[in-house]
This record gives C-alpha cells, structure tokens and sequence, in this order.
C-alpha cells in the first residue's frame, strides 16, 4: 500500500467509527496529537492527587477519610491507565515522566489552586469532578481504542467521586451558618477555575478543529463548558448556594444559561506556570519521583538476582 491509499484506509475508519489500533497505521500528527493530549491527561490525574491529598490527615471523621482516601487511590489508578494508553503510541512512561518533571508538560489548570478549607474537598468532587465528567464521557467514544477503553472505567469513578463531592456540599449548606458559609466560599473560588478546565475558548483552541475531524474530541470547549454551566446552575439550585456569577441568567430562545465572561489572563498565566501554586505542584512530583529512586534501584536488583538465579537452575 503506498501512504496515499493508507490514508485513504485510516479516513474511511474514521468515518466509519471503526476505532484506531496501537498497529495500525496512523498520521503522525494524529500520533502526535493523541501522545499530547493523553500524556496531558495522566499528568492531570498524578498532580490531581495532591490537592485532595492534602487534606486526608484532616478529614472531619473515619468516613470522610475512607472516602477520600479510596478517591484520592483512583486518581492514582486513572493515571496508570493512561500511561498505559499513552505507551501504546511509542512513547515510555520515563520520557513522559521527564516532560512532566522538566516544565515541559502540561497538565490541567485546575490543580494549581490551593485547598484551603473541608468544603474544597466538596467543591472539587462535585465542580472539578463534574466538569470532567462532562468532558470525559464523550472520551469514550474517542476514535483511538486504548485511550476510549481507559476512559470507560475511568468515567464509571469519575461519577463516583462526584456524587460524594455533591454530598459532602450538601450536608455543609445543610449545616450550620458557619458551614454554609464555608461551602459558598469554596463554590465562590472554585467555579472560575473550574470552567478554564475546558480549555479556551474554540476561536482561540488551536487543536480543536483538527481534533472533531479526527473523533478524538467529540466536542468542542465552550459546547462542553455550556452543558457544564447549564447541568450546574440546576445543582447549585438544589444546595441553595448563590451561583457565583452575577451574570448568570437562563436565556430562552437559546435553550441554555447565559454566563458571565471568563478571565482568559488569569487562565493563561496559571497555564504557564504562575498559578498560586505550580511549583509546589511540581517540587512535590519531583520529590517523590527522586525518594522513589531506592525502590525502583531495589525492584530492578531483585529481578536482576531473580532472571541469575532461574538461569541457574535451568543451566543445572
Ligand atoms: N489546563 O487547543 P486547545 C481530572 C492547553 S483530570 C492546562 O483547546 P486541546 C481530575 C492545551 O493543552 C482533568 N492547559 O487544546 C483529576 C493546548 O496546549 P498544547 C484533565 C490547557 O487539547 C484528579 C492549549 O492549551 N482532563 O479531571 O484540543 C481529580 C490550547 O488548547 C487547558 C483532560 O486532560 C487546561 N485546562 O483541548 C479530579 C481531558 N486547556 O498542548 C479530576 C482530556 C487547554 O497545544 N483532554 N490547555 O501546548 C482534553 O479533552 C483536551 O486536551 C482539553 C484541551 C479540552 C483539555
């Protein structure tokens, strides 16, 4: 086959739904592409952890504590599984690792805020959780089969940890002033960031386009970011809490809530590296990755002894 009729072969799969595999043959910017956006996205989930991480010590009981804990040990999970996903495309964990730990990677905006008080912890599951639901779902049926099949079971979890963030918002708005209070403080700091999670805005998303003709995305950042606000402004409803946006208003003939405007500088800035709190994000991920060096020396000397010792026995 010459690379014209591969093409052809590769678009007319595309076009037919029939999902891409790691031994097909595939554009390189599809390649590409799939290697930024998956990579991009493990790295979200390993950095995702430690904003909820740094609240396990201080969950207000057991059951709290449980909950987070088992989120938190998903994150990790979710990650893995994109790795994985990733590899499949030619690159190594090491390389992607390298990219992530030298500033070279992104990953999302969102956990370059810090987690001041127990009702982030609420804000996160049911905001940031929820928006990546939204996002998510419709990655199960990306066109690349590794990365759709991760993103099943992924959602299956995601949903979870929604539900609990949601609850946990619930019980606080049900409480006292004082956790009220505390729950609309966390709903005030964490909705902007929240909708920058979608990414900007499609006149200025320079991958987007390519991405809908490939079914990698299966639609664009403000489609998601206003199903977002719209399945949202209902939930707060039901909090009680005072939507954060002053502009927020249900616009008939649209069929959709209007919204205020989004702060792009501020998005912009926290994705190069000057959010509240990026470099301790970062130092945190170098830190373990270099107090992780004595397992990883220790794990290759066993299967090192292992692979002499079964030579032996094989040789006698
Ligand atoms: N933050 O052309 P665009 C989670 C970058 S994990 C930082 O629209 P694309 C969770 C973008 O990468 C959540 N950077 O890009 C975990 C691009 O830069 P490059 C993560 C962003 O790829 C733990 C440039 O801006 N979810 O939910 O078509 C606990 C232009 O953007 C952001 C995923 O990764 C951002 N928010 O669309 C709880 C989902 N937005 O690479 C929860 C999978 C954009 O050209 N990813 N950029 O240098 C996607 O769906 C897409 O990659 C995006 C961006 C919608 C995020």
């Amino acid at each position: 086959m010459t690379v014209h009729s591969f093409q052809e072969h590769f678009d007319s799969k595309i076009d037919r739904e029939v999902s891409i595999e790691p031994r097909d043959w595939m554009p390189d910017d599809y390649r590409k592409t799939l290697i930024r956006q998956i990579s991009q996205h493990a790295h979200s989930e390993i950095i995702g952890m430690l904003p909820e991480g740094n609240w396990i010590t201080r969950a207000p009981s057991l059951r709290r504590k449980a909950v987070l804990l088992a989120k938190v040990q998903d994150e990790a999970g979710h990650g893995l599984y994109l790795y994985s996903a990733a590899e499949t495309l030619g690159i190594t964990r090491d390389q992607m690792y390298d990219q992530l730990h030298s500033g070279k990677a992104k990953y999302s905006s969102i956990f370059n805020y810090p987690t001041l008080s127990w009702a982030d912890m609420g804000a996160i599951g049911w905001l940031v959780d929820g928006a990546a639901i939204m996002n998510q779902v419709p990655l199960c049926r990306t066109s690349y089969g590794p990365y759709a099949r991760a993103m099943v079971r992924v959602c299956k979890e995601e949903s979870f940890h929604q539900r609990q963030g949601f609850e946990i918002m619930l019980s606080l708005s049900r409480g006292t002033e004082a956790q009220r209070k505390m729950a609309q403080e966390a709903f005030d700091r964490w909705w902007w960031p929240s909708l920058m999670m979608f990414g900007p805005p499609d006149a200025e998303s320079p991958n987007t386009e390519q991405s809908v003709r490939w079914r990698i995305k299966r639609f664009t950042n403000d489609e998601l970011r206003q199903k977002f606000v719209d399945v949202t402004t209902e939930q707060a409803k039901v909090l009680g809490l005072e939507m954060p946006d002053k502009d927020i208003k249900w616009n008939e003939e649209r069929g959709h809530y209007d919204f205020g405007k989004i702060d792009w500088n501020e998005f912009w800035n926290v994705v190069k590296g000057n959010g509240p709190c990026n470099k301790q994000r970062i130092d945190a991920r170098r830190n373990a990755w270099e107090n992780g060096q004595w397992v990883r020396d220790a794990a290759l000397a066993h299967a090192a002894k292992r692979k002499a010792r079964t030579g032996e026995t094989k040789a006698a």
